[in-house]
């Protein structure tokens, strides 16, 4: 069987405390990665319902950095075994490593943090966030929070349709910046799926008049026709704009999903990546090193990560035109989860609720938390 490649892995070969070195150098990146984890802050449990995770949701977002700050929430979803969990793990390099020219790692470091594997099982469940929240300057902005969030694959074997379309929701309400990653190519369904996932989106719209989600990056993995499209950003716009192409001699239901898909977000991108080699897809004991990796895969790779979290394209977390804090972001989780907790499908007026009700709850702690903090200071001149 394949072996898992996690942050916990590595963790529980080495102490808990100090990590033993052994034959390999550490790095203090490497340090870094090996102490923060993967936590799972929405669980999907057997009979098919949904719990989040309150406390560990609370510690990561309400910690004293993070609560404030604004936040860039970025999601990688779509269907299982696709190299998911694998690609967040060179973001979380990119974001650990101080220099952003270097930051791939060596030849011969296997790659860790959230758990991937090969194997045609799934691997990530409900929705996971690494435990470390980036503090990242933007230009001409204060501080920001970046936050990465894993997503249970789509269409595994044990999960239903509800199940799936309601974690690929929810990662989208949540993040400002959600990488769909498919397979080879931007097929119909794959289409469809998206207009199935994102259609609470629609629902909510149809009241407030508002795009209600930001970023959609359509990340296309083993593009084998760079002869028609190159591989990367531009390849990937050319590619995009001819197939959400809305021409009127389309079919109506070709026509309806192009337009739902641009209704529903603010900014539509697309990325073609090479294939990793046969290493990386065949093997069992491949363990992510850059050794084992194509160079055209590694080449591309460099650009996806530095263009997707290079400061100036971290896009911020809005609802309603509002910048969202830690502390925002927790309300608007646990207002969403509550949508889905019910047998129903939502309705788009509960939708609006919740963000309304979220919307105030955040109000509400941010204002105790101010007034907390001024008694104090009184307190300290008595
Ligand atoms: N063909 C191909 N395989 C890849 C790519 N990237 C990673 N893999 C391999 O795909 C397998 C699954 O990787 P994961 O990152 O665990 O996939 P996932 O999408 O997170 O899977 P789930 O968590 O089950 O949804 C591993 O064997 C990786 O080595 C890629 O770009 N192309
Ligand atoms: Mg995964």
């Amino acid at each position: 069987m394949a072996q898992k490649n996690t942050a916990r892995n590595r963790k529980e070969r080495n102490s808990w405390g100090g990590f033993s070195e052994g034959s390999f150098n550490w790095t203090s990146e490497d340090e870094a990665v090996q102490q923060a984890r993967p936590v799972q802050i929405l669980v999907v449990n057997d009979d098919h319902t949904f719990e989040l995770d309150e406390m560990a949701l609370n510690k990561i977002l309400l910690s004293e950095e993070v609560r404030d700050r604004e936040v860039v929430a970025l999601s990688v979803a779509g269907a299982f075994r696709k190299g998911k969990s694998f690609l967040m793990d060179f973001m979380l390099r990119y974001m650990y490593s101080q220099d952003r020219n270097n930051w791939l790692g060596h030849d011969d470091e296997p790659l860790t943090g959230f758990s991937w594997r090969g194997g045609s099982e799934r691997e990530t469940t409900g929705i996971q966030i690494w435990s470390e929240v980036f503090l990242v300057d933007k230009p001409n902005a204060e501080k920001v929070a970046v936050l990465l969030m894993d997503t249970q694959g789509t269409f595994d074997s044990q999960s239903t349709l509800r199940d799936s379309a309601t974690v690929f929701a929810l990662s989208t309400m949540i993040s400002s910046m959600q990488v769909y990653n498919l397979s080879q190519n931007i097929q119909e369904d794959d289409l469809q799926h998206l207009q199935l996932f994102t259609e609470y989106g629609r629902l909510a719209m149809e009241e407030t008049f508002q795009k209600p989600f930001q970023s959609l990056i359509f990340l296309v993995r083993d593009w084998s026709f760079p002869y028609e499209f190159n591989y990367g950003l531009d390849g990937g716009f050319k590619f995009l704009e001819k197939r959400l192409k809305i021409s009127e001699n389309q079919h109506e239901e070709l026509q309806n999903v192009r337009k739902h898909i641009y209704s529903c977000f603010t900014n539509i991108a697309c990325f073609l990546m090479p294939h990793p080699g046969l290493k990386v897809a065949t093997n069992p004991n491949f363990d992510g090193r850059l050794k084992e990796i194509d160079g055209e895969f590694i080449k591309h790779l460099k650009v996806l990560v530095s263009w997707l979290l290079c400061p100036e394209n971290l896009e911020l977390k809005e609802i309603n035109e509002n910048k969202i804090t830690g502390r925002g972001l927790v309300e608007y989780f646990k207002a969403y989860i509550k949508i889905y907790q019910g047998e129903e499908l939502p309705h788009p007026k509960s939708m609006l609720q919740a963000t309304a009700e979220a919307n105030n709850l955040a109000a509400v702690a941010t204002a105790k938390d101010l007034y907390g903090k001024k008694m104090e200071e009184v307190r300290k001149l008595l």
